[in-house]
């Protein structure tokens, strides 16, 4: 691993990117894992690499549909693994959602290596796809989703998902929770919620939320927050807050202060 100071202005992406490079030095992450990364880190920027207001309420009704599922379900692909996997298995956990490797550059090498992985953090309840079924309207790999999971599953969480499969699953009746930062990718409109939002921060947030909820004695607020959501309304307000700030820093006098 690379020592980064932590006075170092891109500490926190110089870390993510680090785990990446790890994960695909381990066999976990796909080489095109680091270059979808790139592709979320220019999102970043544009939105102001924090959790916005917009983020945070599709987060809580993220956790809300996990928290009221029947049978939720993690999806579990090699950037999810190497930037996460202990929040996932927190996660898991909690809501009692097991944890399925579902990849797109798919190998049985890799599917092993992340369930090592996962369990090295404490995964108790791991699939794997080995008792597959595909997912009609997918041709490829893609299609391959465990039959004991993902293909049961009312509630799926799919960070960083591929569009073709997020539009398959909702297409299939499922309730798709996406973490995307780029809010015009195919995944991002397939999706029942979008969280736009960095995906560490946002397990962290979910993890925050499930936590005060389970806790909470009122859960009737969790089916309220469920039914005023409005996904496209989700992704016009990230569109929004790109345009506006964009807007702002062209228009504002003397230094740039884009961090
Ligand atoms: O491990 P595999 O084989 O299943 O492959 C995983 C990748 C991510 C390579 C695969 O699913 C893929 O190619 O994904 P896409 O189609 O490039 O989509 C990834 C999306 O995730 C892009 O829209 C990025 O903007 C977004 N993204 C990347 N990193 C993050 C992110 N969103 C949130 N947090 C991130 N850290």
């Amino acid at each position: 691993m690379v020592t980064v100071s932590k006075d170092h202005p891109r500490y926190n992406s110089l870390i993510l990117r680090d785990k990446l490079v790890d994960g695909c030095k381990k066999g976990i992450t796909n080489f095109h894992g680091l270059i979808a990364h790139g592709r979320g880190e220019a999102f970043d920027y544009l939105i102001g690499e924090s959790s916005t207001t917009n983020a945070l309420a599709a987060t809580e009704v993220a956790s809300a549909y996990m928290l009221t599922a029947q049978r939720p379900i993690l999806s579990v692909n090699g950037n999810v693994a190497a930037l996460v996997p202990a929040e996932l298995v927190e996660l898991s956990e909690m809501i009692g959602a097991p944890l399925e490797i579902n990849l797109y550059h798919r190998s049985r090498q890799r599917i092993e290596k992340i369930e090592q992985h996962l369990r090295d953090f404490g995964a108790r309840r791991i699939l794997t796809g080995r008792d597959y079924v595909r997912l009609p309207e997918i041709a490829s790999e893609r299609a391959k989703v465990d039959e004991r999971g993902i293909l049961l599953s009312d509630v799926v969480f799919v960070p960083l998902e591929d569009g073709d499969r997020s539009e398959a699953l909702k297409k299939s009746g499922k309730t798709v929770l996406a973490v995307d930062l780029n809010p015009l990718s195919r995944t991002a409109l397939a999706a029942s919620v979008t969280v736009v939002d960095e995906l560490t921060r946002t397990m962290g947030n979910v993890i925050e939320f499930t936590k005060r909820m389970q806790n909470a004695e009122d859960k009737e607020v969790l089916e309220v927050l469920k039914s005023k959501f409005d996904n496209v309304q989700n992704l016009k307000t990230s569109y929004s807050i790109i345009l506006s700030r964009l807007q702002n820093l062209s228009e504002s006098d003397g230094p740039l202060n884009i961090t």
